[in-house]
């Protein structure tokens, strides 16, 4: 193993415990939860150990800043470290999650500030590392919402209202009154760059370690509220009952249906059933359905098939149905000269990804790049998440080659 490869594990054993259930090995990090805070807490002894002074958005996201953020001197570039270069990614995992989904953008930017300064090399430009609140949206239903906070793609008071499942509001988890929009902050960043595990074997297939995202296919979540007769499971006859499960059933197959004909991705990983009993018929069944495709009117044209599917279905079952969207995220293209400028830096392989990243959001506002590292398993949002310690290695010398070749010339 190389040296960096030790280094890169010997600081990923560090957080390798916090938060990991003992059961199923995966990750219960859910954003401004006691696990997730200590990561934070991590973040900042890290970035004090590397002499990088902390700041937040009022938002819940985190910057560690390597050069001069706020002297405004020669080498920032320009007022108050404009010109910055933003890395990292998020703490947060869904529930049962792996361990690199989120925490590998960090830990590798870290590492690759420590290769730079090991070179000799200083910023013209501040570096800083981001580690962005509430990414999977598990906690607050909203994913990316730091990111979307700090670009203003999501109202400050929308947010502070949304609740956890136990009725806990972001306002109070996060102590305050998310701050909301902070376009003097983003001005000071002239691009951003996510590093994260791929989230697929495109680079198994391709036999390479690193690859450069050239889009993010449009994606969102739509939330399917079914409600019938709530009532006794062994007096009802069949003919006389209005079972909401049963529409629920129909809809997820047709959802699957619908999005195998179209060659996109619709997932319902997610149900809330009331009242939840072995033995009545539910009064109300909710789902939610991760919905993704290529193109964006492909993904219009599956969710509108689901819901006319779903809707007929209804019907028949004498359930009403409301169909709600929680969240969208467009088509993202990373900046194409970006991408072709990082694929040439690095001669790697330029890829897609079906997967959301905070890079999503912030590409609308700067110029954003995303690197990914090779996942022997292909999976993710699960304990089976993985990463050789040698990929992660190569993940943070393209790091630190991409942040020398935008920050210190
Ligand atoms: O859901 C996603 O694509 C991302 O992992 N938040
Ligand atoms: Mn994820
Ligand atoms: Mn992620």
């Amino acid at each position: 193993m190389s040296d960096l490869a030790g280094r890169f594990r010997e600081l990923w054993d560090e957080i390798a415990p916090v938060g990991r259930d003992a059961g199923s090995g995966g990750y219960l990090r859910y954003a401004l939860t006691p696990p997730e805070l200590r990561l934070r807490e991590w973040f900042r002894a890290q970035a004090d150990l590397r002499g990088m002074p902390v700041s937040g958005d009022g938002n819940g996201n985190l910057f560690a800043w390597w050069g001069e953020p706020n002297t405004g001197g020669p080498n920032t570039g320009g007022p108050a470290g404009t010109g910055a270069v933003l890395t990292g990614s998020h703490f947060d995992s869904v529930p049962h999650g792996g361990a690199y989904d989120g925490p590998l953008g960090i830990v590798s930017a870290l590492l690759a500030v420590d290769e730079l300064r090991a070179a000799g090399v200083t910023p013209v430009r501040p570096v800083v590392v981001a580690a962005f609140v509430e990414e999977e949206g598990a906690r607050f239903g909203v994913p990316c919402l730091g990111s979307r906070l700090l670009t203003g793609e999501i109202d400050a008071d929308r947010a502070a209202g949304l609740r956890d499942a136990a009725g806990v509001s972001f306002a109070e988890a996060l102590g305050h009154r998310p701050a909301g929009a902070d376009p003097a902050l983003l001005g000071r960043f002239t691009a951003f760059v996510e590093l994260h595990i791929e989230q697929g074997r495109a680079l198994v297939d391709a036999d390479a370690p690193v690859a450069v995202g050239s889009a993010i296919w449009p994606h969102g979540r739509w939330r399917f509220e079914l409600r019938g007769e709530g009532n006794h499971a062994g007096t009802t006859r069949m003919g006389d009952r209005r079972d909401p499960m049963l529409t629920f059933a129909f809809t997820v197959l047709a959802a699957n249906k619908e999005a195998r004909l179209r060659y996109a991705h619709a997932t319902v990983g997610r149900v809330a059933v009331e009242p939840n009993a072995t033995n009545a018929i539910p009064s109300t069944v909710t789902g939610w359905l991760d919905a993704r495709a290529a193109a964006p009117d492909t993904l219009h044209d599956l969710v509108e098939a689901v819901r006319a599917k779903a809707a007929e279905r209804a019907r028949r079952d004498g359930t009403e149905l409301t169909v709600t969207r929680e969240s969208a995220t467009p088509l993202v293209t990373f900046d194409g000269g970006l991408a072709d400028r990082l694929a040439g830096l690095l001669g790697a392989p330029v890829l897609p990804t079906g997967a959301g990243h905070d890079a999503g959001v912030l590409a609308a506002h700067l110029p954003t790049a995303m690197l990914f590292v090779r996942n022997p398993t292909g999976v993710s949002h699960s304990p089976a998440e993985s990463a050789t310690d040698d990929d992660c290695a190569a993940g943070v010398v393209a790091l630190a080659r991409v942040l020398e070749e935008l920050a210190c010339h």
